[in-house]
């Protein structure tokens, strides 16, 4: 099957079906609802709910075709070992990665915080990436398993876009992937942060990849359909 093409900025963005996976980054508990990591750095969790129903359009997309997804978690094993002091201690949170709160430790693998919000939860099959640090590349396997599965292009959903979206997009920049960010599918506590990532991946003939409205994608995707 020949690639589909996307409308996107800065250009249109050829997508390979077969060999791009979804990605699906962070979107758990613990920063979508309230009573989790993201509240207990001070912000509005609200704000990250409008990125669900998009990213589900696009996983039930990923999951009709048979096309390969990705979640990740930002996660630490029980006993922090994972964890760098420097990340636990910045700052001055209301409650620390590892403390009790309302959904079980902070960011701690196992918790029912740290899984996967019920809209999105993976299915058997589809790779979960626990990750220790922001980006997804950043000692885990992720590399390894798309090597394996011969996976060229990503496209991206999830939270936060400026933090751990945007460390994983230049990741995998670097690395050769061909990166799109869908764009109602990431959120941010702070839409200013959002919109100048975004303007940021796009800016000099897609530095770090391209950006893409839902419609654009799964438009395409369903024209491709009928062009088969
Ligand atoms: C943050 C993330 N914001 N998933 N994590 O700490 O973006």
């Amino acid at each position: 099957m020949s690639d589909i093409p996307i409308p996107a900025r800065p250009y249109p963005y050829a997508l390979p079906p077969g060999r791009c996976a979804l990605v699906l980054i962070d979107l758990q508990r613990d920063f979508v609802e309230p009573g989790g990591f993201g509240a207990a750095l001070g912000n509005d969790v609200s704000l990250l709910g409008a990125a669900v129903g998009p990213a589900r359009a696009l996983l039930q997309a990923w999951r009709a075709r048979g096309w390969p997804v990705i979640h990740t978690r930002e996660s630490h094993a029980p006993d922090l070992s994972d964890c760098p002091p420097a990340k636990r201690e910045r700052g001055q949170p209301a409650l620390r990665i590892g403390d009790p709160g309302p959904m079980g430790r902070l960011l701690v693998r196992g918790e029912p915080g740290c899984e996967i919000v019920p809209a999105l939860a993976p299915l058997p099959g589809e790779t979960v990436i626990d990750k220790p640090g922001k980006g997804a590349f950043h000692a885990t396997p992720l590399q390894a398993v798309l090597q394996a599965q011969g996976i060229t292009h990503l496209v991206f959903a999830g939270v936060t876009t400026e933090v751990c979206v945007q460390t994983t997009m230049r990741e995998a920049n670097d690395r050769g992937y061909e990166c799109l960010l869908v764009e109602e599918a990431t959120a941010s506590y702070f839409p200013e942060f959002k919109a100048a990532t975004i303007a940021m991946i796009v800016a000099q003939g897609g530095i770090v990849g391209w950006a893409a409205g839902l419609n654009a994608v799964l438009g395409a995707l369903e024209g491709s359909k009928s062009a088969d």
